[in-house]
């Protein structure tokens, strides 16, 4: 049993679409990020970052913090959604290492200056936007010769980029420029688990965000 520590972020449901996917049995922990419960002492145990998400495998005591690591963690552990052969597995890590890189940060500002605290840069707000336009256009070219980030599976690259391009609304791309995008994000809108997960801990009344 995993004991999951989230909030209603992409980086949260990052890991409970992943945690759904994998059939794994957990207990949600919630850290609401607006109330700073992420600078409690007993969280800061797990996570010296202050930051969700994080878990704790019970079933060897291991604890983890950082998204990406979880989701390598997790598919180590249960022999998913990372492919092994070579070159799919190292495709793997490097479109992973872009959502984590290039995509959690940049789009992380744009929503930071463009929906929490418009007007106070206009600079900050289109150098961000520009960055979330790019890196869609990226990831449009990526997918127009590829069904899945890493190739032609499902992988942990996606499962850690879908949640952040599901606020397309907040950082204000028009994900309709994108169709590529447009086709691989709704095939993942559609799965089960990840419907399930996108509401873990809170459930959302709008639902999933439809281009
Ligand atoms: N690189 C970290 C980033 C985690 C992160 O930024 N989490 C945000 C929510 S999405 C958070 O906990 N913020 C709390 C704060 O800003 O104090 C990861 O991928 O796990």
């Amino acid at each position: 049993m995993i004991d999951f520590y989230t909030w209603s972020t992409p980086n949260g449901r990052k890991v409970s679409i992943m945690l759904e996917e994998c059939g794994l049995e957990y207990k949600t922990h919630t850290i609401n990020i607006s109330q700073d419960e992420q600078f409690a002492p007993d969280f800061l145990e797990i996570a010296p970052n202050n930051r969700i998400p994080a878990i704790v495998d019970n079933d060897n005591g291991f604890s983890l913090f950082e998204s990406g690591a979880i989701l390598m963690y997790l598919a180590d552990k249960t022999g998913k959604f990372w492919p092994q052969e070579h070159d799919a597995k190292w495709r793997t890590v490097e479109w992973l290492m872009w959502q984590m890189g290039g995509v959690g940060p940049m789009i992380g500002q744009a929503h930071h200056f463009i929906k929490n605290n418009k007007g106070v840069s206009e600079y900050a707000e289109r150098r961000y936007l520009e960055e979330a336009n790019r890196l869609y256009t990226v990831l449009d070219q990526r997918l127009e010769v590829n069904e899945y980030m890493s190739g032609g599976e499902y992988t942990i690259a996606d499962i850690a980029t879908w949640p952040w391009i599901s606020r397309f609304e907040w950082h204000t791309v028009d994900i309709n420029e994108y169709p590529n995008v447009v086709r691989w994000y709704k095939a993942i809108a559609a799965r089960p688990a990840v419907e399930k997960g996108y509401h873990i801990p809170v459930h959302q009344p709008d639902g999933i965000p439809q281009p």
